[in-house]
């Protein structure tokens, strides 16, 4: 691989994981070129500025655009690295679609030359960087391509999952170990030469497909643990006890460890990638599938539980606190809270107001209900009824004697000490 800061990466996809993985790599020195369909984000980038809302992103990318280590283009140029960080949803039938790695994989492949390594970081169906060598290797007859025969390769081709959680993306970066999945170990070893330059956390080799098992297993065991808090919220709900209490006295086991109860499980990693598993292998996949129908399942139970509280109170405003997928982001993509409070604003109309710091207008599935963004501190003042969605840490902070006198449906447990509602609508919500 080309030394120090003569080698050049290019990163194709400048989203959530291909901005700041782009950024960091371009702070070590590196010439890096983002890639991106988009003539907004390309702009964007290259005026020094972000689009998308994550802890110290900003300042990051502006200085390294400004020394000229960070550029961005619609047009892919050739490069020493090529990183690919696109999205890989899945389709109506929870099958996955691989289509913008391909696509990804295809603009490589008219500039790829002898001795570039190619790395997808994309969530991924086990196979599909052996489909992108097979791709390049269609597209490339030229280059010898890896595993494809005993002589040596032109190319190192290789899966590096993304592993970073959005709020801590600068950090995760550079901290987490990293799983490098070879297509071969000449591949592998190659590509953790390129990471050990940026990654502090320890880099660990591996095969391609073992790899890409790894990351769907990762997210699959935090939908599995949160199916299981939100299974306990269920029969919770159903026997009048109160989960948050029981979590945090089961929690003082040594050996438990249960996660926390929510409206759903939203975001773009953890609700989609346990089908890349069940996919895969339907029939051995039973406690996968269920966990993703347990999960998905608690917006409809979030909505009846709601609909009841707001029934017990004819005519009352409701705040609806929180439209983000998570706490503390600006991320509203597959939000489970903004499900809830979608449905509840179709149902009740101007009667809910919306609380969202991280929003400056309330997204396109409000239009024409009625429904209105307020602040917090409206929403204390105007609200008797509160609905919370989201664990905002500025929502947390809301004192008791602000809020002693609402009734409350807290779908996160942030006020543990908020009074117990009223018999009547206990009644209801146990009816629900
Ligand atoms: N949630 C709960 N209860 C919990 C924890 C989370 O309801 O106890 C909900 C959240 O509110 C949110 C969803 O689950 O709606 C997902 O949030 P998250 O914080 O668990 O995960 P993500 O989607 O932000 O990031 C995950 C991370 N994966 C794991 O923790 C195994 C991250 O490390 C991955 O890099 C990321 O997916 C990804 O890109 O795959």
């Amino acid at each position: 691989m080309v030394s120090g800061s003569d080698l050049k990466v290019a990163v194709i996809g400048l989203g959530y994981i291909g901005l700041p993985t782009a950024a960091v790599i371009a702070r070590t020195g590196v010439q890096v070129l983002g890639i991106d369909v988009s003539e907004h984000v390309v702009e964007t980038v290259n005026s020094g500025k972000v689009h998308i809302e994550e802890v110290d992103l900003d300042g990051l990318v502006s200085g390294v655009v400004a020394r000229g280590h960070l550029r961005a283009s619609t047009l892919i140029e050739p490069a020493d690295v090529f990183v690919i960080a696109v999205p890989t949803p899945f389709k109506d039938d929870h099958q996955p679609d691989i289509g913008y790695v391909l696509k990804a994989a295809t603009t490589v492949a008219a500039v790829l030359k002898a001795g570039d390594i190619v790395v997808l970081e994309s969530t991924s169906p086990v196979g599909t960087t052996e489909q992108v060598r097979d791709l390049l290797a269609q597209l490339r007859p030229d280059l010898k391509m890896p595993g494809k025969s005993a002589e040596l390769a032109d190319v190192s081709i290789a899966y590096c999952p993304e592993r970073v959680l959005p709020g801590r993306i600068l950090v995760e970066l550079i901290d987490n170990d990293r799983v490098i999945g070879g297509i071969t170990p000449r591949c592998a070893r190659k590509a953790l030469a390129f990471y050990r330059r940026f990654v502090r956390g320890a880099c660990v080799t591996t095969t391609s497909r073992a790899a890409e098992m790894t990351k769907l297993t990762e997210n699959a065991f935090r939908d599995v643990n949160i199916a299981f808090a939100n299974e306990l919220s269920l029969v919770a709900d159903t026997i009048g006890v109160d989960v948050w209490e029981v979590i945090r006295l089961a929690n003082r086991h040594p050996r438990v460890n249960i996660l926390s109860p929510g409206p759903g499980v939203g975001g773009h990693c953890i609700a989609v990638d346990p089908w890349f598993l069940v996919s895969a292998a339907p029939e051995q996949t039973p406690l996968i599938r269920t966990a993703r129908e347990v999960n998905d399942g608690k917006v409809a139970h979030s909505i009846a539980r709601a609909a009841a509280l707001i029934d017990a109170h004819p005519a009352k405003p409701v705040a609806c606190m929180g439209l983000a997928f998570k706490a503390n982001i600006d991320d509203f993509r597959e939000s489970p809270a903004l499900k809830v409070a979608a449905a509840l604003a179709e149902l009740y109309g101007e009667r809910i107001r919306i609380v969202e710091p991280y929003a400056q207008a309330l997204p396109k599935a409000f239009d024409g209900t009625g429904a209105a963004l307020i602040d917090l501190d409206d929403a204390i003042e105007q609200c008797p009824v509160m609905i919370v969605l989201v664990d905002h840490e500025v929502f947390k902070s809301v004192p008791l004697d602000e809020r002693a006198t609402k009734a409350v449906y807290d779908t996160r447990g942030i006020w543990p000490d908020q009074p117990a509602p009223s018999p009547a609508t206990a009644e209801l919500r146990l009816a629900s």
